[in-house]
Parts: structure tokens; sequence; C-alpha cells
């Protein structure tokens, strides 16, 4: 599980071909606590989206928001927030936000030690639905059983069978 989740967050470039064979020998492959994942921000025609969608993590895990092309932010839904009118983050769970990336490959990296359900937006791109969800252990908090009031985002139970949702699994 582990390990498609970590193929599948890093992208389609070299992914194919280590499933198909060599076994890379990367930290997660004995299933322990893998080193970090990343979550891309995509700009392509008219869509902007989070790429994958729906990530599932162990605690402890780094997410790294990438960047990919156009000028986006990866924000938490938290009251407390400008932009943001309901909380769909567990209580204790990082308030994240990344600001906004205006410089393709731009990196933040956020830490989430804290189990629950994380749904957030991209402050630019959130009335057009650029939404993620991301589930860290066990879902749990205010983001269960409801999706975000801008668009839908994949079910946590999915999100944590498959490991991690790509957008365009998600979009069909
Ligand atoms: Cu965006």
């Amino acid at each position: 599980m582990q390990r498609r989740q970590y193929l599948e967050a890093v992208g389609g470039l070299a992914g194919i071909g280590m499933l198909a064979g060599c076994s890379g020998g990367g930290p997660e492959d004995d299933g322990s606590n893998e080193e970090g994942v990343t979550v891309d921000m995509v700009t392509e025609g008219q869509e902007y989206y989070f790429d994958p969608i729906g990530l599932h993590v162990e605690p402890g895990t780094t997410v790294t928001f990438n960047n990919d092309s156009g000028s986006h932010s990866a924000t938490a839904y938290y009251e407390s927030h400008e932009e943001s009118d309901v909380t769909r983050i567990p209580e204790g769970g990082p308030q994240f936000d990344t600001g906004v990336l205006t410089q393709e490959g731009a990196t933040e990296a956020v830490p989430f030690d804290t189990e629950g359900t994380y749904d957030y937006f991209c402050i630019p791109h959130k009335t057009v639905g650029m939404i993620g969800r991301i589930v860290v252990g066990d879902p749990g908090g205010p983001a269960e059983g409801s999706m975000p009031p801008d668009r839908d985002v994949p079910e946590s139970g999915s999100i944590v069978d498959s490991g991690s949702v790509s957008y365009g699994e998600f979009e069909g």
C-alpha cells in the first residue's frame, strides 16, 4: 500500500517502470514510515487542481506541496483564516497555509503529526474548485460526514484504501 502511495505521489515519470521490475530500494519498501510525499499544484488549460487530490499518509509524514505550474496555495480550511468560513481539519492539527507560490517548482513542506482528515484549498482557485483532502492515519474530525463547501473530494475510505487518488482518477 505504501509503495503504491509513494509512486503515485511522486508522479508518473518513473513510477511505471519501477513497478514493473526494479525494487528501487526506497525507504518505504518495508512499510515503515515513509520519508515524505508530494502533492503537485497544477494549472492545465482552464483546469486547476491538486494531484493527487486525495492522499493517505501515516502520522509523522511530511507532505511537500510542489508548484507544478501557475500560481497556487495549499491552505487548510480553518475558520480563523480569512479565506475560510469553516474548519475541516482535526483539533490540534496544523493550520497550514503555504501562501501563494508563484514560481514553478517552488515547494512548501508541511509535517502532519496529528491523525484525522484535512481538507484544504487553493486561495486563488477555491471558487473554481481547487480542493484537496489528506487523511493522516485514521479519518476523523470535522471534515468527516460532509464534503467541502467548494467542491467534492474523494471519500476518506477510498483514500485510505488506495493510498492515493489522482486527480484524473477522481474526475473519471
Ligand atoms: Cu490554484
